[in-house]
């Protein structure tokens, strides 16, 4: 079994695997040059040769114990033929969506172009470098994916002043996520993904009325899909206020936290393995910080299954010699 699933599934204590959120991307510079010459994100996101190639270059220069598919959540709107192009300063921009067409759209012209993903999975799960490792498949979940679908723009660049007015076409919208998820989910299980996380990067938007029915249930429904399938699945509700009724209620194998919570007063409060919560900006001090901070989580968790990991994504200033010695410290601790 390799070190995560033992962590998960046995509730191993004395173990910490390590992955980071965005290890493939841009603080690496055999990212940058690949990506200098493929300036279409979305055809990269489809190239059968450069995906696993990306996909495995953290794990040739860490000793980490997941690769995560070199993807992203906004293959989906893509798949289901919303144009999504990203460009320097504003980030990604999806069109307009005709729910109709939406409500309608073919699961095998879904799965056709996405196949690639599929193809690239295949691919990296026999490359050697994965050997007792996991490979991590991956989806938004369907309230953020909802957002960027609706918002078309990045809610840091701000939400659209009637975004909230439009809640009666929520509910269809989360049922066809929903739907498409599931697919999406099962094909990267069946091409190799042996842990599947779900990304809820926009969970902070959603006012705690609404909760149990933007965030809570339509995870739960995605939960209890992949573990139907035999699969771990990591939940990460970023910026969410209560981590303890999300977890009684969606019930995922594993809570992944953001580093806007104190890791020490939510110890007591979840029974389930728990992952990440290193503020990124951590790796962008010296040496002595990131030890001091990296052991804070090791001791907090000490007693607890614990999978480390970054509050959120690596940030692309990040010097990737900072990523190695947080590795080395957290396997050497
Ligand atoms: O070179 C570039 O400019 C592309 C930057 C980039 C990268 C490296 C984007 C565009 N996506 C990715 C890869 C990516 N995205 C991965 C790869 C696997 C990994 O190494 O982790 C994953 C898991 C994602 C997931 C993702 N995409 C999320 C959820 C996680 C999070 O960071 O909150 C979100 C919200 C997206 C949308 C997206 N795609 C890309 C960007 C810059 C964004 C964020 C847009 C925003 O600011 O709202």
């Amino acid at each position: 079994m390799t070190p995560i699933q033992t962590c998960i599934l046995k509730k191993d204590k004395n173990i910490n695997p390590i992955w980071i959120m965005r290890q493939a991307g841009r603080y690496l510079p055999e990212f940058r040059n690949i990506r200098k010459n493929n300036k279409d994100f979305i055809k990269l996101c489809l190239n059968e040769k450069l995906v696993p190639e990306i996909t495995l270059q953290p794990l040739k220069r860490f000793n980490l114990d997941a690769a995560i598919i070199f993807s992203d959540i906004l293959m989906i709107p893509y798949g289901l033929g919303q144009s999504v192009t990203f460009s320097k300063g504003l980030g990604p921009k999806l069109s307009n969506i005709e729910l109709n067409e939406i409500l309608n759209f073919n699961s095998e012209k879904f799965t056709s172009a996405l196949n690639p993903i599929y193809k690239s999975l295949k691919i990296t799960s026999k490359n050697n470098l994965i050997f007792n490792k996991d490979l991590i498949g991956f989806v938004g979940a369907p309230w953020t994916l909802l957002v960027y679908m609706i918002n078309n723009i990045s809610p840091k660049k701000g939400l659209k002043k009637n975004f909230f007015d439009k809640k009666k076409m929520f509910k269809d919208l989360l049922e066809v996520i929903n739907s498409f998820s599931k697919i999406h989910i099962l094909n990267q299980i069946k091409s190799g993904a042996t842990i599947i996380q779900v990304f809820d990067s926009w969970a902070g938007l959603v006012e705690e009325k609404d909760l149990e029915e933007f965030i809570y249930a339509p995870t739960k429904k995605i939960v209890d899909y992949v573990k139907s399938l035999d699969t771990p699945v990591i939940c990460f509700p970023k910026d969410i206020k209560n981590y303890k009724e999300f977890t009684n209620y969606v019930k995922p194998s594993v809570l992944s936290i953001d580093y806007s919570i104190e890791p020490s007063d939510i110890l007591n409060d979840i029974n389930i393995p728990i992952q990440g919560g290193l503020d990124p900006k951590i790796l962008l001090k010296d040496k002595d910080q990131i030890k001091k901070e990296a052991l804070k989580y090791i001791n907090i968790f000490k007693n607890h299954p614990y999978i480390f990991n970054l509050g959120h994504g690596v940030l692309p200033e990040t010097d990737p010699k900072m990523v190695e010695y947080l590795v080395n410290i957290v396997k050497n601790n």
